[in-house]
């Protein structure tokens, strides 16, 4: 038996972060308290000096959360992490944290709408530029790139097109050129991807995707490779005061228990299902990192352990078509977000993209007629049976004007 880390990914979902507690629980209590008491004024004040180590205000740190914290740090294989209020706080805190006014960034075109929209107005309006790039061309990076690029933003596989791009190749970019390499992992989880491993600097993710896995709670993290880099975040984000709270932490750090297990059957599924669209006559285009025919296929198997359990596809009845079946599905849910164990169903160009504006959107390859799945962990023979009742519908809908 081969094992080339102290324990097995498995292993380190359940025990990862926990640690003893006062009447020896096996899982992480909640403190849910705000703040701390002090021994003493003394010790009050070594506190805040940094010269004792301790809890003083749960914006600051508490222990919930650093259990959470810790269990994705190690996941990640990261030195520390930092529990955020939501991925778009990570996003935000990051971008706070690294930059200041004159700086560049360069972004893959293939991301979160609002992280796009962020950089467009919030960051914008504090000097700070961005170049978007279709990321899975390196040759559009290596050209993006200038003296004042201070961070490369990567979301690989994207939201929603599913385009991968080559960590390996970008932090090599990143690291000649001295600026960050951000890798958002939200849609891989470190149970199918590794950015450190590739030469990421910094990883982030939404937790309300994969990591927590039950679709009831909101919540980001960064991840970080060294102390210097953990206190210019942790004094960053004590400042903007985007943190997670207890409740939510134990929640994700409950979550990640099954990690391992879940992402098996998201990507068992989804490839059932990705197959099965690709062969309906309905059907004009299936992108999945799993399909032979995703144009980085081969690039997806080497960096990823897995596809994952999104899909993206386009059918032949365009837009109106989409929006009919979303209308005709029953098991799937038609809401956003991802990563739950129930299977959702959703339309970018209206919904989770509907804040960036239109040619930055088709630029980027989200069309109007992408319609994207999340794949739950229901048996696949279910969710076949309504997308085929569904797709059988599609078309007898009467058609409405749309958009
Ligand atoms: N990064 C990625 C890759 C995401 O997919 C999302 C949310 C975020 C960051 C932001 O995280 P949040 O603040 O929502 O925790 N993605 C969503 C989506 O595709 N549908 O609904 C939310």
């Amino acid at each position: 038996m081969e094992n080339n880390e102290e324990t097995y990914f498995e292993t380190k979902c359940v025990h990862s972060g926990i640690k003893e507690y006062e009447y020896g629980p096996v899982v992480p209590p909640i403190y849910q308290t705000s703040t701390f008491k002090f021994k003493s004024a003394g010790h009050g004040a070594a506190l805040f000096a940094g010269d004792e180590k301790g809890y003083i205000y749960t914006r600051m740190g508490n222990p919930t959360i650093e259990a959470m914290e810790d269990s994705v740090a190690e996941l990640e294989g990261g030195h520390k992490a930092l529990g955020c209020g939501s991925g778009m706080a990570a996003v935000h805190t990051v971008f706070a944290t690294l930059t200041q006014t004159g700086d560049h960034v360069v972004c893959s075109n293939a991301i979160y709408g609002p992280t796009t929209t962020l950089l467009n107005s919030v960051m914008k309006r504090y000097g700070v530029h961005t170049t978007f790039v279709d990321a899975s061309d390196i040759g559009e990076i290596e050209n993006a790139v200038t003296k004042k690029t201070r961070i490369i933003y990567i979301e690989t596989p994207g939201n929603p097109t599913l385009a991968i791009a080559d960590i390996e190749a970008i932090a090599e970019i990143a690291r000649r050129t001295g600026a960050y390499l951000v890798v958002d992992n939200t849609f891989m989880s470190p149970a199918l991807q590794k950015p450190f491993e590739f030469g990421a600097d910094i990883i982030l993710h939404s937790m309300t995707k994969f990591l927590n896995g039950h679709a009831d709670v909101i919540g980001g993290v960064i991840i970080v490779k060294d102390e210097e880099t953990y206190c210019q975040f942790r004094k960053t984000l004590n400042q903007l005061g985007g943190v997670i709270d207890p409740f939510n932490s134990f929640l994700v750090h409950r979550g990640i228990k099954t990690l391992a297990l879940r992402m098996e059957r998201h990507c068992e599924s989804a490839a059932t299902i990705a197959e099965y669209l690709e062969s309906h006559p309905a059907v004009a285009k299936v992108m999945f990192p799993g399909l032979p025919s995703h144009p980085q296929f081969e690039l997806a198997q080497k960096q990823q352990k897995g596809p994952g359990g999104l899909i993206s596809f386009e059918l032949k009845g365009g837009c109106q078509a989409g929006r009919n079946l979303m209308d005709c599905v029953k098991l799937f849910q038609l809401a956003v977000s991802l990563g739950g164990v129930e299977s959702l169903i959703q339309h970018p160009a209206s919904m989770t993209h509907a804040s960036m504006e239109k040619e930055v959107r088709l630029a980027a390859g989200i069309t109007d007629g992408l319609v994207r799945l999340s794949i739950g962990i229901e048996n696949v023979k279910d969710l076949l049976l309504d997308l085929e009742q569904g797709l059988e519908k599609v078309g007898k809908v009467r058609d409405e004007v749309i958009i």
